[in-house]
């Protein structure tokens, strides 16, 4: 297969990246979080290694965030500068109001980093690993609430879907490219 890590899309605003979204070179990464803000496994689990005690600490003084939402704290001893700790649905079938939940905690981490000043942010595939949501579904949902959101906020400029797999990275490059 290809190595399509360095793909972009919509003139450059939209990149895959492969692997660990802790190495990027992005000035904020989105945290696939829980409700209680609490230091999990998966890609959580790898940021809050990153990042130190500090993030747990923050995330405390936080005390939680309803899922569909976003909190931003420090990035402490990561690379970027931000984290932004989406809470996504997990998935119960898919009539449980998943997408919906989806959906708005892709707007609420952009919110977030628009109003932080944040040039270029990172998301991994939220709710696609632990919490079991499809990965296709969960990818078209991503791409189309970014792409809205996109088209109404000049920041962030840069928008990273970090992918940890070859396979995922596959599903993203099909949706991104409107071929699935
Ligand atoms: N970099 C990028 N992506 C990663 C990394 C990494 N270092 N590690 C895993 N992934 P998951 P969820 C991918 O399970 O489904 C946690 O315990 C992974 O392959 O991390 O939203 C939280 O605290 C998958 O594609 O998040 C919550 O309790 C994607 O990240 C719960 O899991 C998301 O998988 C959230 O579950």
């Amino acid at each position: 297969m290809a190595d399509t890590s360095a793909d972009t899309f919509d003139a450059g605003r939209l990149e895959i990246a492969r692997g660990d979204i802790t190495r990027l070179d992005v000035s904020a990464i989105v945290n696939a979080a829980n409700e209680a803000l609490a230091p999990g496994g998966g890609v959580c689990g790898a940021i809050h290694r990153g990042a130190g005690p500090g993030l747990a600490a923050a995330c405390r003084e936080i005390g939680g965030c309803p899922t569909g939402e976003a909190r931003l704290t420090p990035g402490f001893g990561l690379r970027a500068e931000f984290v932004i700790h989406a809470v996504g649905p997990r998935w119960h079938g898919g009539t449980s109001g998943e997408e919906h939940l989806l959906a708005a905690c892709y707007t609420a981490a952009l919110e977030l980093a628009a109003g932080a000043g944040v040039a270029s942010v990172a998301f991994p595939a939220i709710s696609t690993g632990i919490y079991g949501y499809p990965l296709e579904a969960a990818t078209k949902t991503a791409v189309r609430t970014v792409r809205e959101f996109t088209r109404t906020h000049d920041e962030p400029t840069r928008i990273v879907f970090c992918c940890f797999s070859p396979a995922d990275t596959e599903v993203y490059r099909r949706v991104l490219a409107g071929e699935a």
